[in-house]
């Protein structure tokens, strides 16, 4: 059994998108970000970095004591692995595109879109700059996503893989900041065509309708805290 610390984010679906289509058994165990769950230490076990999602396989690759994994797409090649090398290519050019657009995703695609939802949603409104900023790179990544996507099928070439995985729920959460994916119709075209995958729907099943409008949550001075400020910096052991 994997234990999943999960949200239902972009970060956390690719994780229950990828246990739904290699078929692992996995337990959810859901956190309340804005109460602070996140914050206890006890979670820094699962994860160092203290943010979600984080697993523990109980039945770990190579066998021995439980082994936690933490950085969604760290998760997606330890599940790809311990699933045979499921949804990864098998030929070094293919494995390698595979990675390297999974690598796309988590140090820029996802990132800069966090930091435009940031300043769209959560930041004081009034703030122009930043918010250019980081829609002006969300744009910018989407055309390249879209470019890509014109010259093959999948981000990796013919065949749907981690990269695509942890892609899409990204490329879905454009919305909450006002853009659509019909904008970009490669995009699109991949977009419904994953949308419709059983394991994509199963995995997406958990709703959280405050990540995909574009509504600016209210948060209590507590709830900010815990995201954003003292109680966050704090339980990181950072002085405040
Ligand atoms: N690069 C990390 C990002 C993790 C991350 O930032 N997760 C968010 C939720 S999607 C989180 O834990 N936020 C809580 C916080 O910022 O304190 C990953 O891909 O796993």
């Amino acid at each position: 059994m994997i234990d999943v610390h999960f949200v239902p984010t972009p970060n956390g679906n690719k994780v229950s998108i990828m246990l739904e289509e290699i078929g692992l058994p996995y337990r959810l165990i859901p956190y309340d970000m804005l109460a602070g769950d996140h914050l206890k230490p006890g979670f820094r076990r699962i994860n160092p970095n203290g943010r979600l999602p984080g697993i523990e396989d109980h039945d770990p690759i190579g066998g021995g004591e439980p082994f936690c994994v933490f950085e969604s797409g760290a998760i997606l090649l330890y599940l790809s692995d311990k699933a045979d090398g499921a949804l990864m290519p098998k030929d070094p050019r293919g494995r390698s595109r595979a990675i390297q657009w999974l690598m796309w995703q988590m140090a820029g695609f996802g990132p800069m879109q966090g930091q435009a939802h940031h300043f769209v949603r959560y930041a004081p409104e009034g703030q122009d700059y930043p918010v250019q900023r980081y829609m002006n790179e969300t744009r910018r990544m989407l055309a390249v996503l879209d470019r890509r996507l014109g010259e093959a099928e999948y981000l990796a070439g013919e065949a749907y893989s981690v990269a695509d995985v942890s892609t899409w729920p990204w490329t879905r959460a454009i919305r909450a900041i006002g853009l659509e994916v019909a904008e970009w119709p490669n995009v699109h075209r991949w977009f419904e065509a994953i949308a419709e995958r059983p394991a994509v729907q199963r995995g997406t099943e958990v709703k959280n309708a405050a990540n995909l409008s574009s509504a600016r949550p209210v948060l209590t001075p507590e709830q900010w805290s815990n995201l954003f400020g003292e109680n966050m910096l704090k339980s990181a052991g950072v002085e405040v």
